[in-house]
């Protein structure tokens, strides 16, 4: 089980190959807030920097070779989507289970709008 945003995602995507070629039933939950959020609470909300390519990620297994059978991709744009995709994701144990969770571009936890303050004093 992974949880990783999409600008991460974007540095290490490659090992989606491993997986699929090991048939590895991962579930990836890929959390897309349109860039480095977390850099933008820090630093620079809306500097090109922290601005990162718009891929299409459903297409992505498929690019790494996942056959249609073996994979799963949901994208999940509401709470109840989310719910549902990880039934989806229950339901199918055997296969690489892709979900793609779009949240706002900042969208951030308290905490971490706390110790952005805090630096930023
Ligand atoms: C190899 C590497 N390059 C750059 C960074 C600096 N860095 C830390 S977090 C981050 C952005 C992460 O963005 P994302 O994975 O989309 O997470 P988000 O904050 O948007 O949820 C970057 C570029 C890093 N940690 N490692
Ligand atoms: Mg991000």
């Amino acid at each position: 089980m992974l949880l990783i945003g999409d600008g991460s995602a974007q540095l290490t995507i490659q090992e989606m190959g491993v997986i699929i070629r090991e048939k590895l039933p991962a579930v990836i939950v890929l959390v897309n807030n349109d860039g480095y959020t977390v850099e933008r609470a820090i630093h620079g909300p809306d500097e090109v920097y922290n601005d990162i390519a718009p891929w299409r990620w459903e297409l992505v297994p498929q690019l790494f070779g996942a056959a249609e059978e073996d994979h799963l991709f949901r994208r999940a744009t509401t709470e109840a989507e989310l719910l549902q995709a990880c039934q989806d994701a229950m339901e199918n144990r055997d296969k690489l289970v892709f979900i793609e969770a779009v949240t706002h571009r900042d969208d951030i936890p308290q905490l971490l709008e706390d110790v952005a303050n805090a630096l930023k004093r």
